[in-house]
């Protein structure tokens, strides 16, 4: 980790902070590497207006048992950590002070490969969830909208290496994308660490 200074992002209501080289070239150029060669990648396929189609990236989910939860319509049953998966967790937990126990991986493999907007705010996250987003590979622009008042937006590139924490009400009031883009641009490998809860029904 080379980058210890926050920098704030404009998201009023919302609660985001950026590290642009939490890891250093070397550790993140080693780290790209074994996430994309040890990663069970799944290409899902998900329902839209009640068709299905393929989603426009690569999909996976790891962590600890019992947090299996529902995305997008998936059921997300996490496969057992990696060790490089363990390694950045434990940096990313090390560094803010929260813990997690699942991830979402996604890898983006062209310029065409994109999330739609949403917001990370299942139920299984809680009331106001931390989220812990890492990028390694090629730099892509994250976006921010906000859900009712139209004219606020904002965007960040998150670029080899770095660290994006959203916390506190951020997840009510702001939806976000990775919008495809034509520049060509290479893999890109994203994690975002979650705490996932137990449901209890009573
Ligand atoms: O790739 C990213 O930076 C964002 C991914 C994301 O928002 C998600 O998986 O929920
Ligand atoms: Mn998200």
């Amino acid at each position: 980790m080379t980058d210890f200074i926050p920098q704030a992002i404009d998201v009023p209501e919302g609660d985001v902070t950026f590290f642009s080289e939490f890891f250093c070239r070397r550790d993140a150029d080693r780290l790209l590497v074994e996430l994309r060669e040890t990663t069970t990648w799944q290409h899902e396929s998900i329902t839209l207006y009640g068709k299905s189609v393929m989603m426009p990236r690569l999909t996976a989910w790891y962590g600890d048992e019992g947090t299996a939860y529902t995305y997008s319509g998936l059921r997300n049953v996490p496969m057992h950590w990696t060790p490089a998966l363990v390694e950045v967790k434990r940096a990313v937990e090390l560094h803010t002070g929260e813990l997690f126990n699942s991830v979402l991986l996604n890898l983006y493999r062209t310029g065409q490969d994109s999330v739609a907007w949403h917001s990370d705010d299942e139920k299984e996250f809680g009331e106001n969830p931390v989220i812990a987003s890492v990028s390694f590979g090629a730099t892509r622009m994250f976006q921010f909208r906000h859900k009712k008042r139209k004219e606020l937006k904002s965007s960040i590139e998150l670029t080899h290496g770095s660290l994006l924490m959203m916390k506190g009400e951020t997840q009510h009031h702001w939806l976000h994308q990775i919008p495809k883009t034509m520049k060509k641009v290479g893999e890109r490998i994203n994690l975002t660490f979650r705490l996932v809860r137990r449901l209890d029904n009573c």
